[in-house]
C-alpha cells in the first residue's frame, strides 16, 4: 500500500522527545510549554511543530503562511495544549478609578478578572494612550493625562501557554465640570447595580431603577433609564415635525421650510391675547435664555411668533386654532384665547424637548415648517385625581393641571371627600377638616386639605390654562370621612372612626333626617361658590348600605340642592338610576360597555348626557400589567395600547355619540402615596386619553401614535415626570 505522505513525514522521534506519543489522539492534551506559537512568516517544514490557537500541530512538509488548520492538508493536529483539551483562553478585564477625569489627575487601573482556564497569567501589557504601543506592564499601573481628548486604554494579558486576551476601557479626559457625566463610570456588565446607580453608556447617562446585573441600559423600559446625553450639543435624537402633536390635530401640512427662535425674537400678541403671549413667553425664556419681549405690535414684525384673533373662525369652533410656520415667523391664529392657548401647547410640543427643561440649554430653537388647522372631537375631555385616598399638595395639583394643559385636556375633576378623608374647609363645618382632614389610606395626615384660599388658587391655575375644575363631594356613600368629623350625620347620633382601610360601599349618610339636607345644602352652596365652572359633581357610586327607595330618596333631595347652587349636577352613573333631573350628566364607569342596574341607554333617551369613564380604557389607577406594582386590577390590567384603543363615542351599549359629552381619565389613589407615584399611573396613559377625546376615532391608529408618543419621553424626562416606560413604546435614549 503506498504510504501517505504524513505517515512518511511525521517525525515520531521529534515528537517523543517533547514527551508527546506518537500515538496521541488529535483530541488528547499535550504539553507546549516550549513550542513556539505558529508565525505566518515562518517556512516550516515537515516535522516542525508550532502551538496555535491552543492546539499543537506538526506540519507535513515544506510550508509558508498556512495556517494550522485540522483538515490534514498542510498541518496534522497533535492535540489541545493543557489540560484534557478543555484550556481557555485568559480573560482579561479592567477596573478603573474613573472613566472621566481632569487634565493631570491620575486614573488608576487594575486588571481584573485576568485568570483563565488553569493556566496562570503570565503577562500584562498596557496600552494607556490607544496607540498601539504597550507604556505599562504588570497586574496594576496609573497614569495621568496632560492632554484632552478620549483614549481607549488597552490591557492584553499573556497566559504561560501564550494565550491572550484584551479589554479596553475609554477614558476621556477634560474639564470636570463640563457635562453631566463626569466621573461616572462607564456601565460594566459585570457588575451588579442597584436603584439609583449612575452609568455612562453609549454616550448616555443611565440610571438604574432597581436591582440589575448584565442588563444593557437601553430605553426600552426595563431596568435603566435614561437621565441625559453626556454631552449636551448633541442635537435633538427625535426629528420633529408638526405631524408629532398629541392630541393628533386635525388638518397638518409640513414643508422644508424652518423658524429659528433667537435672542432676536419677539412674542406678538394682539391685544386680548397677552396672558395667552405672556404664558408661552414663560415657557420659553428659561431654556433658551432668550428676553422674548410681549410686544403689543403692529403684525407685520417679522422674526416674531405672533397671536393673532381671527375673523372667519367657524370651522375652529370655541377652541380651535391655526399654526403656521415658515422661515420668517410663527403665527397661531384663533376665534378665541382657549383656541390661542391650544395653539401654544402645539408649538411647544414641536419645538426641541430642551423647551420643557428649566434652566438655560444649548439647542437651535427651530420650529419645523407647515401649517396645522385643529379644533377637537370633544367640547369635554376631562381628568379626574383622587385627593381623599392619598392627599396631594396644592402645588402638586397646579403641577396636575400643567401636565392637563399640555394635552388639551380641559376638564379637571377632583374627588374631594371619600371615606378616608375630607379635603376642602367648609366654613360652616370646620369639624369636616379638623377630623376628616387629618387622615388618609394607611394612617394619619397632618392638615391634609386645602384651605379655601389654596383650593381657589388651584382653581385659578387651572382657569388660567382654560381648565375648568369640576369639585366632587362624594354622597350620600363614600362618606366616613364626613361621618367621623360630624356626628350628627348619623342615624344614631354617634361618630364613626375614622377610616384608613381601602375597602369601599359600606358608608352612607343618614337619609331620613332633615339634618343631612341642611349639612349637604352648606357645603354645596360653600363649594359651588368657590368654583366659577359650571359643574358640581355629588358622587353617588357604591352607596351599599342603602336600598333603592332610601337612595332615590336622597338623590331628590341632593341634586335639587346642586341646582339651587347654580350648578349642573354630575354624578357616576349608578344616579341615572335615581331618575334625577334630565340636565343631570351620568359618569359612566363600568368596565365592560353595559352598566348593570342602571339603564343607561334609557336614561340617554329621556335627555341625560354621558361623560365616557370606562374601567377597563380610562381608568388610570388599574395596573399597566399585573407586575406593576402600584394601582389595583379589579378592573383588569390597562396597558398603554388599551388605554388609546377605544372609542368615548361608541363605547357605552346602546348610546349614540350625540349624548356623550366626552372622555374622562379617572386616578384613584387607593395605592398612590406619592406625587411620584401619581406621574406614574398618568404618564403615558393620559396622552391616550386626551387623543381619544380630541381626535376623530376614524384618524386614531396605534402604530402612529406609539410613534409620537415615544417623542414625548424627552419632554417628560426634561419636566422629571416619572413616567411609566412602557415596553409597547420604542422610547428614544436620552435626548
Ligand atoms: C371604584 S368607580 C370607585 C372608587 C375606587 C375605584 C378604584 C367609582 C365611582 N368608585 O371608589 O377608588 O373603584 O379603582
Amino acid at each position: 500500500m503506498k504510504p501517505t505522505r504524513r505517515s512518511i513525514l511525521r517525525s515520531a522521534s521529534t515528537l517523543s522527545a517533547l514527551g508527546i506519543a506518537a500515538s496521541a489522539s488529535a483530541a488528547s492534551s499535550v504539553d507546549c510549554e516550549s513550542i513556539p506559537e505558529w508565525d505566518p512568516d515562518v517556512a516550516y517544514t515537515g516535522g516542525d511543530l508550532a502551538v496555535y490557537e491552543a492546539d499543537l500541530f506538526t506540519a507535513e512538509w515544506w510550508t509558508q503562511g498556512d495556517e494550522p488548520d485540522d483538515d490534514g492538508a498542510v498541518w496534522a493536529l497533535e492535540g489541545a495544549c493543557g489540560d484534557n483539551g478543555e484550556a481557555e483562553d485568559p480573560t482579561a478585564s479592567i477596573a478603573v478609578s474613573a472613566t472621566t477625569v481632569e487634565l493631570d489627575e491620575t486614573v488608576e487601573f487594575d486588571a481584573s478578572g485576568s485568570s483563565g482556564g488553569d493556566a496562570s497569567i503570565d503577562s500584562y501589557e498596557w496600552d494607556l494612550t490607544g496607540d498601539g504601543e504597550a507604556d505599562a506592564t504588570g497586574e496594576t499601573t496609573s497614569h495621568s493625562y496632560a492632554e484632552e481628548g478620549e483614549y481607549a486604554v488597552a490591557l492584553t494579558v499573556t497566559d504561560a501557554e501564550g494565550r491572550t486576551d484584551t479589554a479596553a476601557v475609554i477614558v476621556t479626559v477634560g474639564d470636570e465640570e463640563d457635562g453631566p457625566c463626569a466621573g461616572i463610570a462607564e456601565w460594566n456588565p459585570d457588575a451588579v447595580y442597584e436603584g439609583g446607580d449612575e452609568v455612562v453608556h453609549d454616550g448616555i447617562l443611565w440610571e438604574a431603577r432597581w436591582w440589575t446585573e448584565s442588563d444593557e441600559p437601553a430605553g426600552n423600559g426595563g431596568p435603566w433609564g435614561a437621565v441625559t446625553r453626556c454631552s449636551g450639543d448633541v442635537p435633538d435624537p427625535v426629528e420633529r415635525s408638526l405631524e408629532d402633536v398629541i392630541p393628533k390635530p386635525a388638518d397638518v401640512s409640513t414643508t422644508d421650510a424652518e423658524f429659528e427662535i433667537t435672542a432676536e425674537t419677539a412674542i406678538v400678541v394682539d391685544d386680548e391675547a397677552e396672558a395667552v403671549g405672556e404664558y408661552l413667553a414663560d415657557l420659553l425664556r428659561p431654556p433658551t435664555g432668550y428676553e422674548l419681549p410681549v410686544a403689543d405690535a403692529p403684525s407685520e414684525a417679522a422674526d416674531a411668533i405672533e397671536l393673532v384673533f381671527l375673523d372667519a373662525v367657524d370651522d375652529l369652533g370655541e377652541e380651535g386654532y391655526e399654526l403656521s410656520v415658515d422661515e420668517d415667523g410663527v403665527t397661531i391664529g384663533a376665534g378665541t384665547d382657549a383656541g390661542l392657548f391650544w395653539g401654544v401647547q402645539s408649538l411647544r410640543q414641536v419645538l426641541p424637548a430642551a423647551v420643557e427643561a428649566d434652566s438655560e440649554q444649548s439647542a437651535e430653537w427651530t420650529v419645523p415648517g407647515g401649517e396645522i388647522v385643529d379644533s377637537p372631537r370633544f367640547d369635554f375631555r376631562g381628568a379626574h385625581l383622587d385627593v381623599a385616598r392619598h392627599f396631594r399638595t396644592a402645588d402638586e395639583m397646579k403641577r396636575f393641571v400643567d401636565y392637563l394643559a399640555q394635552y388639551k385636556i380641559n376638564h379637571f375633576h377632583v374627588h374631594l371627600t371619600d371615606d378616608q378623608g375630607w379635603r376642602i374647609e367648609i366654613e360652616e363645618w370646620p369639624e369636616l377638616t379638623e377630623v376628616g382632614g387629618q387622615y388618609q389610606v394607611d394612617g394619619e395626615c397632618e392638615d391634609c386639605y386645602y384651605t379655601q384660599a389654596e383650593y381657589a388658587d388651584i382653581v385659578e391655575h387651572a382657569e388660567d390654562r382654560f381648565i375648568t375644575v369640576i369639585p366632587e363631594i362624594d354622597m350620600p356613600g363614600h362618606t366616613n370621612a364626613a361621618l367621623a368629623s360630624v356626628c350628627e350625620l348619623n342615624c344614631d347620633d354617634e361618630c364613626e372612626e375614622p377610616y384608613t382601610g381601602i375597602e369601599v360601599g359600606f358608608s352612607s349618610l343618614c337619609v331620613d333626617q332633615e339634618f343631612t339636607y341642611e349639612w349637604v345644602e352648606d357645603v354645596v352652596t360653600e363649594v359651588a361658590e368657590l368654583t366659577p365652572g359650571p359643574y358640581l359633581h355629588i358622587g353617588g357610586d357604591e352607596a351599599d348600605p342603602l336600598d333603592d327607595d332610601e337612595y332615590e330618596h336622597f338623590m331628590d333631595r341632593a341634586v335639587p340642592i346642586v341646582q339651587d347652587a347654580g350648578k349642573r349636577p354630575m354624578g357616576w352613573h349608578e344616579i341615572l338610576g335615581a331618575d334625577p333631573p334630565t340636565e343631570t350628566i351620568g359618569q359612566f364607569w363600568a368596565p365592560d360597555s353595559t352598566a348593570s342596574g342602571v339603564d343607561v341607554p334609557g336614561a340617554v333617551e329621556e335627555g341625560h348626557e354621558i361623560i365616557a369613564s370606562p374601567a377597563s380604557h380610562a381608568y388610570l389607577d388599574m395596573k399597566y400589567h399585573w407586575e406593576t406594582e402600584l394601582g389595583l386590577t379589579w378592573a383588569g390590567t390597562t396597558s398603554v395600547r388599551e388605554s388609546y384603543e377605544w372609542d368615548p363615542g361608541s363605547y357605552v351599549d346602546d348610546v349614540d355619540e350625540s349624548s356623550i359629552v366626552g372622555p374622562e381619565a379617572a386616578l384613584w389613589s387607593e395605592t398612590l402615596e406619592t406625587f411620584a407615584d401619581v406621574e406614574f399611573m398618568l404618564f403615558p396613559r393620559i396622552a391616550s386619553i386626551a387623543e381619544v377625546g380630541w381626535t376623530p376615532d376614524a384618524d386614531t391608529e396605534w402604530e402612529n401614535f406609539r410613534e409620537r408618543l415615544a417623542a414625548q419621553g424627552p419632554r417628560w424626562d426634561r419636566q422629571e415626570i416619572n413616567y411609566y416606560r412602557s415596553d409597547q413604546i420604542d422610547w428614544p435614549d436620552g435626548g
